[in-house]
C-alpha cells in the first residue's frame, strides 16, 4: 500500500488458498479487475483462524478497514471437498496452499472468514464467493454432515452471495456502495429479501421452500434443474422462502464480451505465487504455464458444477489476446517452452456459439446427440492451437483439460489434429462408466462415441509412428449404479486389456442434480433410484474396479 500510495483499501478479498498472481486463480483474478478499475484492493490468504475464544483478526485488521466491502472466497475448491477425500477422510494434502500440506484453512472456510470479517470490521458488507458459496447458494445436501444445509448467506450472515463467475457482480457492488444505492438485483447475487424487490414483469421461478425440502427429500432434485435452467435460461429471477423469509436470486451475469475477457486475462498477472512464501504452492507450479481460453461447457454433466457456476454458454478470447499471451509467456525467467494446458472446462468448445434463438430446455448441448445449434469451431480451435506451437520460443502445447469425443468425432479431422499434434503421449478422456443406465444418469454419450474415439485415437497414433495411450477416467458408486454394473465396467476394462488407473468414487459436491438424485434416491423425473449411500457399500462398488488393478 505504501509503494502505491494507498491511504486506505476499498475493498479487501479474503482466500482460503494461497495468494497466486495468476488468472487461474479467482482471487487473483477479481483483485487485478477491481485494481483496473480504479478500486484499491488488497489481499489476504489463508488468515489463520482460532475454533475457540473468538476469532483471531490481527491479519485481517493490517491493512485497515476498507472503505467498500470484504469479498470471502474459500478458494479454488469447496474447503470440505478440499480437506476429505472421498471417503471423508482427511486429506495430508493441499495443492492450493504453500508446500502443499493441508491445514491452513479452515472446514467451512466461508462461514469461519465471514465471522471473522464482521468481528474486524463491524457494519462492513461482507459478500461471498467463490465455487463454495456458489454451489451453495440455495438449500443443499452436505456430504460432510450429512444433512440439508439452508443457502450459505444466512449461515454466514453475510449481505450479499455472488454465484458463478463474479467480475461483473463485484464491480457494480463496488459502484452501488460508493454512490451508497442498494445492493438488491445485482445479477449474478442472492440476497436476502421481499418478493416484492422483484421487479412486477421480471420473469421468476419460485424454488421449493427450505422446510419443505427438509420433508420431501425429492424436491432437491426439483431445485437443482431449476437452478440449472435459470443460470441456462440467463433471465428470470429464482425465489426461496426459508425462515419465513424469502431468499432472492437475481438473474445471472451476463457473460464477459470476448474483448472483455481479453481484457482481463491479459491484466499485467506476474504469474507467480506471492514472493513472501518460502515453500512452493503445487496449483502454482501445475497452472504456471497454463492459458484459459474460455469459460462455460455445454456438456452438462450431472456431477459436475460447472453448468451451475460458469453455465452452458461458452464465453471465449479472441485468438490474438492467446498469441499475446503465449509470447509474453515466452519472455517468462525459468519458462521451459512447454505450455502445459491451453483450454477451458473442455478444450475442443473454444468459441463454440448456440444458434438458438428461442428458449432451450436442454439439460446438455451434447447429451443425448450434440444440438444442432450448437455450433463448434474445431477448425479454427487447431489453427490457432498451430499458430501458438509456431510461436518462436515455444517448443510444446498440449491440451490438459481433455476434449469431448463426441465433438471430436463429429468433425472428420479434428480428431487426427488434436491425438497427432496435441497430445503428450495420454490423452485424457472421461467416459466415467460403460453402463447405458449409468451413462443416462451422468448426462454422459453413449458408449459407443467414446469406444469410436479410442479407435480413431489409436489408429492415428498409429499413423503417427507414435506409443500413446487413452487413460479413461471413471467413476464408482454414481447414484443409480450398482455393483453390478461395477462389475460390467471391470469386465469392459478387462477386455480392452486395461487396468483402471483413474478410479473416482463420486463424491456428493454441494448443489450439483447428480447430488440431489444420491439424496433423494430417485433421477431428475424423481424415478426410484438405487444408491449406495453408506460408505461400505460405496467402497464395495469402489473395490469392484480396483480389485481389477491388482
Ligand atoms: C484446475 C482445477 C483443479 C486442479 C487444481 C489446480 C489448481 N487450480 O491449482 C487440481 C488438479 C488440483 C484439481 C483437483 C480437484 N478438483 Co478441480 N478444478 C480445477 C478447475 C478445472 C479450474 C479451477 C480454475 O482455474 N478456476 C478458474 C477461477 C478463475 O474460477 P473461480 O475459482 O470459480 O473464480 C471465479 C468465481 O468463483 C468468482 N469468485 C471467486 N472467488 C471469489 C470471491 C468473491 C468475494 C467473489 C464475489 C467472487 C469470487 O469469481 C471468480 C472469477 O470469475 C475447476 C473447474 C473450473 N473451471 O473452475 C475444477 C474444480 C474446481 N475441481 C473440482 C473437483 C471436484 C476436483 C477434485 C475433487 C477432483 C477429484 N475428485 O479428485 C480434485 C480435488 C482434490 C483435492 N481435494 O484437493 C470441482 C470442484 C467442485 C466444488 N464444489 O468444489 C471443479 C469446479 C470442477 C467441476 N467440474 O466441478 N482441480
Amino acid at each position: 500500500m505504501q509503494s502505491l500510495g494507498w491511504q486506505e483499501l476499498d475493498v479487501l478479498l479474503i482466500t482460503g488458498d494461497g495468494y497466486v498472481d495468476h488468472a487461474a486463480f479467482g482471487i487473483a483474478l477479481l483483485g487485478r479487475w477491481l485494481v483496473a478499475h480504479g478500486y484499491r484492493t488488497g489481499i489476504v490468504a489463508q488468515p489463520e483462524w482460532k475454533d475457540t475464544g473468538g476469532p483471531d483478526i490481527s491479519q485481517l485488521t493490517r491493512m485497515g478497514r476498507p472503505r467498500l466491502f470484504v469479498g470471502i472466497s474459500a478458494g479454488a475448491l469447496d474447503s470440505m471437498l478440499a480437506h476429505y477425500t472421498a471417503f471423508r477422510k482427511i486429506r495430508r494434502d493441499d495443492a492450493f496452499t504453500p508446500g502443499g500440506t493441508a491445514g491452513a484453512r479452515p472446514n467451512r472456510a466461508s462461514l469461519v472468514y465471514a465471522n471473522m470479517a464482521r468481528a474486524a470490521f463491524p457494519g462492513l458488507p461482507v459478500v461471498l464467493g467463490g465455487i463454495e458459496a456458489s454451489l451453495r447458494r440455495i438449500t443443499h445436501y452436505d456430504f460432510w454432515s450429512d444433512k440439508l444445509r439452508r443457502s450459505i448467506l444466512l449461515d454466514a450472515k453475510a449481505e450479499l452471495l455472488v454465484y458463478g463467475m463474479g467480475e461483473r457482480a463485484v464491480l457494480e457492488i463496488a459502484q452501488r456502495l460508493e454512490q451508497e444505492r442498494g445492493l438488491t438485483g445485482i445479477r449474478g447475487t442472492a440476497r436476502m429479501g421481499r418478493e416484492e424487490d422483484i421487479p412486477a414483469d421480471a420473469p421468476r421461478m419460485c424454488l421449493p421452500a427450505h422446510e419443505d425440502m427438509l420433508e420431501d427429500p425429492g424436491l432437491l432434485v426439483r431445485a437443482a434443474s431449476q437452478l440449472e435452467r435459470q443460470i441456462h435460461g440467463g433471465d428470470a429471477w429464482a425465489v426461496q422462502p426459508v425462515g419465513g423469509r424469502s431468499l432472492l436470486l437475481a438473474p445471472p451475469a451476463q457473460a464477459l464480451s470476448m474483448a472483455e475477457l481479453d481484457a482481463l486475462y491479459e491484466l499485467p498477472f506476474s504469474r507467480k505465487a506471492h514472493p513472501a512464501y518460502k515453500k512452493a504452492i503445487p496449483a502454482e507450479e501445475m497452472l504456471r504455464a497454463s492459458i484459459t481460453s474460455h469459460r462455460g461447457c455445454g456438456g452438462g454433466c450431472s456431477f459436475c458444477s460447472l453448468a451451475l457456476h460458469q453455465g452452458r454458454r461458452v464465453a471465449s478470447r479472441s485468438e490474438e489476446s492467446l498469441l499475446r499471451e503465449a509470447a509474453g509467456l515466452t519472455r517468462q525467467p525459468g519458462f521451459s517452452g512447454a505450455i502445459s494446458d491451453l483450454g477451458g472446462p473442455t478444450a475442443n468448445m473454444w468459441q463454440a456459439t448456440c444458434a438458438r434463438a428461442h428458449v432451450c430446455r436442454r439439460t446438455s448441448c451434447c447429451v443425448p446427440k450434440i444440438c444442432p445449434f450448437f455450433r463448434t469451431r474445431q477448425g479454427k480451435h487447431v489453427a490457432m492451437l498451430r499458430k501458438i506451437r509456431a510461436l518462436p520460443g515455444i517448443r510444446h502445447l498440449r491440451i490438459a483439460s481433455g476434449i469431448r469425443a463426441d465433438i471430436a468425432l463429429a468433425e472428420p479431422g479434428m480428431l487426427r489434429a488434436y491425438t497427432m499434434e496435441f497430445t503428450g503421449g495420454q490423452l485424457k478422456v472421461a467416459p466415467e462408466h460403460c453402463a447405458p443406465e449409468v451413462l443416462k444418469l451422468m448426462r454422459k454419450p453413449r458408449l459407443e462415441i467414446f469406444e469410436a474415439f479410442v479407435q480413431a485415437f489409436y489408429e492415428h497414433s498409429a499413423e503417427a509412428g507414435r506409443e500413446q495411450y487413452v487413460v479413461p477416467y471413471l467413476m464408482s458408486a454414481f447414484p443409480g449404479c450398482t455393483e453390478a454394473h461395477m462389475r460390467e465396467l471391470g469386465r469392459w476394462l478387462a477386455a480392452r486389456h486395461w487396468t483402471p488407473q483413474q478410479v473416482q468414487c463420486f463424491t456428493p459436491t454441494p448443489g450439483t442434480l447428480a447430488t440431489a438424485m444420491f439424496y433423494a434416491g430417485t433421477d431428475s423425473r424423481g424415478r426410484p433410484i438405487p444408491v449406495a449411500r453408506a460408505d461400505a457399500a460405496r467402497l464395495r462398488q469402489h473395490h469392484i474396479l480396483l480389485k481389477g488393478r491388482s
